[in-house]
């Protein structure tokens, strides 16, 4: 196929799952025929609904994850999902084909998986990471799951993404909770106290439904147990999801559109950025190095420049 031939991005947008793979690694390579597949699902996004699952190390999100697909998957839905590690200077990406067991589905149709190994600078999602969202929510997904491990920036950048939070702690008053409390709780839409079979499970939940009762959010943090192991718990989370997601698609119109357009934006100016003529970069870069102009000044007269650039 030559990479002019648009065909294949037809087939993507159709559902396709062999473009669809195609077209992630496109985007995920960054090259330069990644621009005709964000021009492609341009106005594909949106229709899915993105759910993020965030939380500590080990506290059974993959576990979770796969229980939730496979609800997901009995009540008629496709499924994508993202696993987001952080990449290992030693091991790279090659250990995350054993964490990301998605077993139970292999075969499936209905069920569109990819690791990635790489994280963005501060430990967010990168910006690879959104594009892979993306193309799976373009190429037709009802459902795009992401995991990510709760490390600080990451959470934020889920909020970014996700339209619906998750987030999984496992039983126990020591440092998970801490980090919980350290602030993923005001991102989290709900908060699922996982290993429903250890002793600790009601009691953490309780502790967790305290501190979610004395927060200001509107509607409050929904606090639930599930046992992934088992499955039980899941349907009920499934439940949830569902009642949130009718929710922001009812109430919420304009969140979605609003992301979309300030992310359509930020690649609108990156990528006029990229094309700038250096020379006008040097001339405000000389004026700041005399002390003629601020920072931000020079910013600003920048950012006119190319948004005025007709090119
Ligand atoms: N007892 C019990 N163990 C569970 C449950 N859910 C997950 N586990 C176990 O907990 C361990 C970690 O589960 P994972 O699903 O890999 O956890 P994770 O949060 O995805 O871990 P990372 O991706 O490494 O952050 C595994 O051994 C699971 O079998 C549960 O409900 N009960
Ligand atoms: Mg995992």
């Amino acid at each position: 196929m030559p990479p002019h031939d648009p065909s294949w991005l037809t087939d993507f947008l159709a559902g396709d799952r062999r473009a669809l793979s195609r077209a992630i690694t496109l985007v995920e390579n960054e090259g330069p025929a990644a621009a005709d597949v964000l021009a492609a699902i341009r106005g594909h996004l949106g229709q899915a609904l993105t759910i993020g699952f965030t939380g500590p190390p080990g506290a059974g999100k993959s576990t979770l994850v796969n229980a939730f697909v496979r609800v997901q998957r009995e009540r008629g839905r496709t499924v994508g999902v993202v696993a987001v590690d952080p990449s290992s200077p030693v091991t790279g990406g090659a250990i995350l084909g054993d964490r990301i067991r998605m077993t139970g589905h292999s075969g499936d149709r209905g069920v569109f998986v990819r690791s990635l190994a790489s994280r963005g600078h501060l430990g967010g999602l990168s910006r690879s990471a959104v594009r892979v969202i993306d193309c799976m929510d373009a190429s037709g997904l009802d459902i795009v799951v992401i995991e990510t491990v709760g490390a600080g920036q990451s959470e934020v950048e889920i909020a970014e993404v996700a339209d619906i939070k998750v987030v999984v702690a496992a039983p126990g008053l020591g440092d998970d909770v801490q980090a919980i409390k350290a602030g993923i709780l005001e991102i989290a839409d709900i908060l699922v106290v996982n290993k429903g079979d250890h002793p600790l499970s009601a009691q953490t939940a309780r502790y967790l439904k305290t501190m979610v009762g004395m927060q200001d959010r509107d509607p409050p943090t929904e606090v639930m147990r599930t046992t992934a192991t088992t499955g039980q718990g899941v349907e009920a989370l499934a439940d949830q999801v569902d009642l949130l997601g009718r929710h922001r698609r009812d109430a919420a119109p304009m969140t979605r559109n609003r992301r979309l357009l300030v992310r359509a934006a930020q690649d609108l100016l990156r990528l006029r950025l990229a094309q700038a003529d250096p020379e006008d970069i040097d001339v405000l870069a000389r004026q700041l190095l005399a002390g003629e102009k601020t920072v931000e000044n020079a910013a600003l007269e920048l950012v006119r420049q190319i948004l005025e650039d007709p090119s």
